[in-house]
């Protein structure tokens, strides 16, 4: 195998068995009209892909990178180089960052925030540099020990005065590096007992913090899209933005819902007791389908492991969903996914990258074809048919009441369902998938 430096770039060999080559990804192919690389949008992840070191619960780093340079500034600018050389030779356009991955904590607030600043400056020159940009960013107000509690739902005021500073520095930096987004997740927006908590005024605190970010974009000049990422759990036993229904509940209750969209993590929607594809669906219904951490979890682990997706069954499903969507605007696929602890060399990073752009393309390739094959289509249009016409089509344009439908059920008799033909359809996808 070729060492990390001797991969230039990673390219589409279809046939071909380096292992630093795609199977699947070939970034101009035209798929339903646009290049897959429009259709896919990927991004990396600075957290895992540019600080995480392999540290777990029981043992510390296994993976080094520091890049030659272990103090300072000096880390930090060069984690940034190394970030757009791989997204270079990965041939991936856009890339994600919290404030704390891109530069180093300063004794204070204020000295963090002039770190802060410097690194953007740095990253503008990368990005026009090697032709990059910014899916989003986002606040770490989670990490920090004066977050314990949360940060716009910290029981303490000074608390979320911080939180804010944070989020509007990095609505800043989003307008300075033409960010297409900016994301809010939980963090430890939510609580572990109800013992000790105020819900009412934590959830109300929540929606003034955002609701003051946007009212501080649109003075910034900020016009990127805003971002909630629902998950369930973890850190806190109960995050408040559970998942895509309950954050749009929270969303139209304090009048959001304009200014947001959904970022549907794959491992979240699992840890939610979701299919990916319910967590899309609901998203796509009601107009809040905007972007995607791919990822996937382990069913048998429960806790969000950030695996990179090499799953062609559901990768397929979520581009279905995309497609059906209208396709990603401000979004993308952000790879919030990290590889395994023994996984810990640079060469690994590569290949994990390579596994779960090329499960992405082989799942929009298959999503294409389950359009083109149209049983699914037309088995699910077939089936609610009966809305189309007659009584049905009363329902839905509303023009039929409870009379008309008690005398129209009164003189019908008992009604026949035809069979949902379940395993008929899955095996239909099962041929599509694997011919
Ligand atoms: C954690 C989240 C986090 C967000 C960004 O579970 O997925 O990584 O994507 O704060
Ligand atoms: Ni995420
Ligand atoms: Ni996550």
């Amino acid at each position: 195998m070729k060492t990390y430096d001797e991969v230039k770039k990673v390219v589409y060999a279809p046939s071909g068995k380096d292992p630093f080559s795609f199977r699947y990804y070939d970034p101009e192919e035209v798929i339903l009209g646009k290049p897959m690389k429009e259709h896919l949008k990927f991004a990396l992840s600075y957290w895992h892909t540019i600080d995480a070191c392999g540290t777990d619960m029981f043992g510390g780093d296994t993976m080094d990178k520091n890049f030659g340079k272990p103090y300072g500034m000096d880390r930090y600018r060069a984690k940034a180089d190394f970030a757009f050389e791989l997204m270079d030779k990965l041939q991936i356009e856009y890339y994600c960052f919290h404030d704390a991955d891109i530069a180093p904590a300063g004794d204070t607030l204020a000295e963090s925030m002039e770190y802060f600043n410097e690194m953007t400056d740095y990253i503008a020159a990368l990005q026009k540099e090697h032709g990059k940009k910014l899916l989003w960013n986002t606040a770490n107000n989670f990490g920090a020990a004066h977050f314990m509690a949360g940060a716009a739902t910290s029981p303490v005021a000074d608390v979320f005065a911080v939180a804010a500073a944070k989020v509007k520095a990095g609505i800043d930096a989003a307008k300075k590096l033409g960010a297409s987004g900016y994301v809010f997740w939980g963090g430890r927006e939510g609580y572990d007992t109800l013992l000790n908590t105020d819900m009412e005024l934590e959830v109300a605190n929540l929606a003034r913090f955002m609701q003051m970010a946007v009212k501080y974009a649109d003075k910034a000049g900020f016009t990127g899209v805003f971002y909630i990422e629902p998950k369930p759990k973890e850190p806190t036993k109960h995050q408040y933005d559970f998942d895509v229904a309950t954050c749009m509940n929270f969303l139209r209750k304090y009048g959001l819902d304009g200014r947001f969209k959904m970022n549907v993590e794959a491992n979240h929607a699992t840890l939610a007791g979701h299919t990916f594809q319910h967590e899309l669906r609901v998203a796509a219904i009601n107009g809040s389908f905007g972007s995607i951490d791919a990822n996937q979890g382990d069913l048998f682990l429960g806790w969000d492991t950030d695996q990179f997706p090499t799953n062609v069954y559901d990768t397929t499903l979520c581009m279905y969903e995309v497609i059906k969507a209208g396709g990603f605007t401000s979004g993308g696929l952000n790879f919030d996914a990290k590889t395994r602890r023994q996984s810990n060399t640079l060469e690994d990073i590569l290949l994990a990258y390579i596994a779960g752009m090329d499960t992405f393309a082989l799942g929009l390739r298959k999503a294409a074809a389950i359009i083109a094959d149209g049983r699914i289509d037309n088995f699910v249009k077939e089936r609610y048919n009966s809305y189309t016409k007659g009584i049905g089509k009363k329902i839905v344009d509303g023009t039929t009441d409870f009379d008309e439908l008690y005398a129209y059920a009164a003189q019908r008799g008992t009604p026949e369902v035809p069979s949902g033909r379940q395993e008929y359809l899955e095996a239909v996808l099962n041929e599509i998938l694997f011919g």
